[in-house]
C-alpha cells in the first residue's frame, strides 16, 4: 500500500502548514453546514470517525468528534481478540461505552468487524476445521445479537481477499474452513440483526483492479443466490494519488444493488492530500447508493500512520483536507442515498428438491470426500444426503454438516448456518475417513 504504520510518536509539526484559502461554492438550496455531519445530512449521508473509548475522555478530542461527527466506528474494541478473550465468554464494555456515547450524541454507529484473518483471540487462532467454523459462527450470532438495533451497518467479514493480481481469497484459518465461510457469516448475522445493513470491508479496492474485481464477482454471487449482503466498504486508505476510476469502481458495486460506503478513509500528507480528500468525497456524492463516509480516526496525533492523513492536526486545528471536505459536501444537495432499511428474506418454502455429489482425495487406507448439495429450481430450508460406504470405511470426522453413524450408510444433515440454499444454488460440507471412499451416488432429501 505503501503507507507506513505509526511506529513512533510523531512531533507535531505546527506552523508550517500551508493555509490554502478554497473558494466558497454557494450552496443553491440550503445555507451551508459548518460541520461535516451536518453537511453530510444534507444529503442524507453521514460522516464518521473512527474511535476507541480511551479516547472519549479528551476533552480537546471530545469535542471534535461530538461537533463535526454524526457516525462512530469501533477502531479495535469491537473486534474478535476484544470482545470474546476467552472462547464463549464474552467482554463487551469497550463497544458498549462507545454505543451509549452514540446514542447520547445522535450518532449512528458502524461495527467493525464480526470476522477477520486478523486480531483474533489466541484461542481461535488455534481452531481449524469445524471446531473453528462453529465458533466463527457463534461469535457472529452472539455480537450480532447484544448490539441488535443500534448498528446502522457491521462490517461482517474483512479484508478476505488476497492482494495482488490473483482476485482470489485470501488464505487463511477462516478460509480453510470452506469457501463459504464468508457466507455462513452473512446468513448468522441477519438473522442476529435483521435490521443492520450488511457489508463486506476491505482495502485496495480503491479502482477497479483484480482484487476489487475478485469481490464484485463474489457479491454477484451473492446477490444472485440471495446471500443477504447489503453494502461493500472501501477502506481507502490512500497514498499521494487516486485512481481515475474510484467512483466507477463505487458505481459498479452499487450497480449490482448494494450501498457503498467509504469506511476507513485516511491520505498520506503532501501536496494532493486536500484534493484526494475532496475527490473521495465527491465520488461518493456522485453515486446515489453511497451512504457515507468514515475517516479512521479524529486527529493525526490518534492516526494509525504515520504521515498525518487525518482532516486534524495534532492540536485539533481543521487541516486544509477538512475545508475541502466540508465545501465538497456543501456543494451538492442530492441526490439522496437510498435509506431503505434492508429487507428482511422471509425463509424461503420448505419442499424443494435437492441433489448431491461426492468429489473424492483417496490414499491408501483413508479418504477426503469434500460433497456439493445443490438445490433444485425452488429454494431449501434444509437437507439430509446419505452416503454409503463400502466395509471397513469408517466416518473419522465432518465438517460443515452433523453426522449421524459412522459405518454403512451416513447420514449427514444440514448445520444452522447452511440449511438454506436458494434455488439452483449449492453449499459445501466435508468428511474425512478410514478405509476406501464411498463410491455410489449419494441420495438428497430436502426438508
Ligand atoms: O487502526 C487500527 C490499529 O489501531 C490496530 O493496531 C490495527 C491492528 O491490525 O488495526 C487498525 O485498523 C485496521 C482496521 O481494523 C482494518 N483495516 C485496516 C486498519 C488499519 O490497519
Amino acid at each position: 500500500m505503501g503507507i507506513r504504520p505509526r511506529t513512533v510518536l510523531m512531533s507535531v509539526a505546527a506552523g508550517a502548514a500551508l493555509l490554502v484559502s478554497t473558494a466558497l461554492v454557494a450552496p443553491s438550496a440550503h445555507a451551508a453546514a459548518s460541520t461535516l455531519g451536518a453537511a453530510a445530512a444534507q444529503s442524507g449521508r453521514y460522516f464518521g470517525a473512527a474511535t476507541n473509548s480511551f479516547q472519549l475522555s479528551n476533552s480537546a478530542y471530545a469535542t471534535i468528534l461530538n461537533r463535526e461527527f454524526n457516525s462512530i466506528v469501533a477502531e479495535n474494541e469491537m473486534k474478535w481478540y476484544a470482545n470474546e478473550p476467552q472462547q464463549n465468554s464474552f467482554s463487551f464494555s469497550a463497544g458498549d461505552r462507545l454505543v451509549a456515547h452514540a446514542r447520547a450524541n445522535g450518532m449512528s454507529v458502524r461495527g467493525h468487524t464480526l470476522l477477520w484473518h486478523a486480531q483474533q483471540p489466541g484461542w481461535a487462532q488455534n481452531l481449524s476445521g469445524t471446531a473453528l467454523r462453529n465458533a466463527a459462527i457463534n461469535h457472529v450470532t452472539r455480537v450480532a445479537t447484544h448490539y441488535r438495533g443500534q448498528i446502522h451497518s457491521w462490517d461482517v467479514v474483512n479484508e478476505a481477499f488476497a492482494d495482488g493480481g490473483s482476485g482470489a481469497r485470501r488464505d487463511s484459518n477462516l478460509q480453510r474452513t470452506g469457501n463459504d465461510w464468508i457466507e455462513a457469516a452473512f446468513r448468522a448475522a441477519r438473522a442476529a440483526d435483521p435490521g443492520a445493513k450488511l457489508c463486506y470491508n476491505d482495502y485496495n479496492t480503491d479502482g477497479i483492479n483484480a482484487k476489487s474485481t475478485g469481490i464484485y464477482n463474489m457479491v454477484r454471487d451473492f446477490k444472485q443466490r440471495g446471500v443477504p449482503i447489503d453494502c461493500v466498504g472501501f477502506q481507502s486508505h490512500l497514498g499521494t494519488t487516486l485512481a481515475g476510476d474510484y467512483q466507477a469502481n463505487l458505481q459498479r458495486f452499487a450497480d449490482l444493488g448494494v450501498d457503498v460506503q467509504i469506511t476507513e478513509l485516511d491520505v498520506a500528507q503532501g501536496p494532493n492530500q486536500a484534493s484526494i480528500y475532496e475527490r473521495v468525497t465527491r465520488a461518493c456524492l456522485a453515486v446515489t447508493r453511497c451512504t457515507g463516509i468514515t475517516v479512521w480516526g479524529v486527529w493525526d496525533a490518534a492516526s494509525w500512520r504515520d504521515d498525518n492523513p487525518l482532516l486534524f492536526d495534532g492540536n485539533g486545528n481543521k487541516k486544509p483536507a477538512y475545508t475541502s471536505v466540508l465545501n465538497a459536501l456543501n456543494s451538492v444537495s442530492g441526490p439522496n442515498p437510498t435509506t431503505a432499511p434492508p429487507t428482511t428474506t422471509a425463509p424461503p418454502p420448505g419442499g424443494g428438491a435437492c441433489s448431491a455429489s461426492v468429489s473424492l482425495n483417496s490414499w491408501n487406507g483413508g479418504f477426503v470426500a469434500t460433497v456439493r448439495v445443490t438445490a433444485g429450481s425452488a429454494a431449501i430450508r434444509g437437507w439430509t444426503v446419505r452416503i454409503t460406504l463400502p466395509g471397513g470405511a469408517a466416518v473419522t470426522g465432518t465438517w460443515n454438516a452433523q453426522a449421524s453413524g459412522s459405518t454403512g450408510t451416513v447420514s449427514f444433515g444440514n448445520v444452522s448456518y447452511n440449511g438454506q440454499v436458494g434455488a439452483g444454488g449449492s453449499t459445501e460440507f466435508g468428511f474425512q475417513g478410514t478405509g476406501v471412499g464411498p463410491s455410489g451416488t449419494p441420495t438428497c432429501t430436502a426438508t
